[in-house]
């Protein structure tokens, strides 16, 4: 198919980004790591330490990329608050029956991914990943889809729904073009931490470029209280060659190195954890010097696992569950040894 769009939309993407204070022209293969690293070092500019961590932080340079830090009004958005920002919708009674409604608005959006790296993203209300939306199974779910990108665009929730409700080109209503709506609609089942993404073709390229976010299901019975988490893996290709050059939790790399996620000891920790990498086929989380409960796509009530490390292909999500016995620092991060590398690690401060 000669996609014409496609290669605008990239030759557009590219001459933004030229543009931008930061055109990082990343490899991800046969560029050794530390040369990555002192491209990062580079793009943070003077004023940021090379290999040092700002604040003094005491935890000292455990990778080399970490110079600098991305302001979180720069974007918009701050990973610190995605971490327990669930939104629940505005409520309303049907009938019987409670309806849940939203409101997300596509937009492209230059964010900074990591310290100096600006992307030229496509975003749900401004943000990647989206907004975590989250409901009860039952519960009427409404979700008013407004594409104000320049792109055609699509929501398609993980879950159980009708085919019109999907949200893939290929069936009715298909895509939804710029300046035009379409509201999806659809009884919030099966419970379990499930996603949403936008479904247009060329699909891969639509995902990575930042559309989607986690959608929570919750048991009619509700879970016990807990100090409740959501983690969104991804990752960034700055330089369009499918591959990734930076990976990311909640949208910014080393977010959580830079500021860890404070939580207390002997408390239960719930994490929803999804992983929405492109181009890499497996992602994982692994924490340290603690064990946690594993739910895969949180619809058992039972956990499957009690273990330290659970892999995630793409689209997979789960729920962990973790209480800390011990006060400190624990580090927690992709396995993948270099993804860790490029961003995708942080710690859990213990308090
Ligand atoms: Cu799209």
């Amino acid at each position: 198919m000669s996609s014409s769009p496609k290669k605008l939309s990239r030759r557009a993407l590219i001459g933004g980004a030229a543009g931008a204070t930061v055109a990082l022209p990343l490899l991800h293969e046969g560029v050794p790591h530390q040369g990555v690293h002192d491209q990062l070092a580079q793009a943070a500019g003077p004023g940021h330490g090379s290999g040092h961590l700002p604040g003094g932080s005491h935890r000292g340079s455990a990778h080399s990329g970490a110079v600098g830090r991305v302001d979180p009004r720069v974007n918009g958005f701050d990973p610190q608050e995605i971490l327990r920002d669930f939104d629940s919708g505005r409520v309303s009674r049907e009938g019987t029956r409670t309806v849940r409604e939203f409101e997300i608005v596509a937009e492209d959006k230059e964010i900074e991914v990591a310290p100096g790296v600006k992307y030229a993203a496509w975003t749900y209300n401004g943000r990647v990943p989206g907004p975590t939306l989250r409901a009860r199974e039952g519960e009427l779910v409404r979700i008013t889809f407004v594409n104000g990108s320049s792109h055609p665009h699509t929501m398609h929730f993980h879950g159980i729904h009708p085919a019109r409700m999907d949200g893939v080109p290929q069936t009715r209503p298909g895509n939804v073009e710029p300046g035009r709506s379409f509201t999806y609609e659809f009884e919030a089942e099966p419970f379990g931490v499930h996603l949403y993404h936008c479904h247009t073709s060329p699909l891969a390229d639509h995902i990575a470029k930042g559309l989607y976010g986690a959608f929570i299901v919750d048991p009619a019975q509700g879970r016990a209280d807990a100090d409740e988490l959501v983690m969104v893996m991804s990752g960034f290709d700055t330089n369009f060659d499918r591959a990734n050059e930076v990976y990311v939790v909640n949208g910014v790399a080393f977010a959580y190195h830079d500021e860890p996620v404070r939580v207390k000891r002997g408390e239960l920790v719930r994490i929803y954890l999804v992983n929405i990498l492109e181009f890499d086929l497996l992602n994982s989380f692994h924490l340290h010097a603690n064990f946690f409960d594993y739910y895969p796509t949180g619809t058992k009530l039972e956990p499957r696992d009690f273990t330290d490390t659970v892999i995630l292909g793409q689209g997979e999500r789960g729920i962990l569950e973790v209480r800390f016995p011990f006060a400190g620092e624990f580090m927690f991060h992709a396995h993948v040894s270099e993804f860790a590398d490029l961003g995708w690690m942080g710690f859990f401060e213990v308090t």
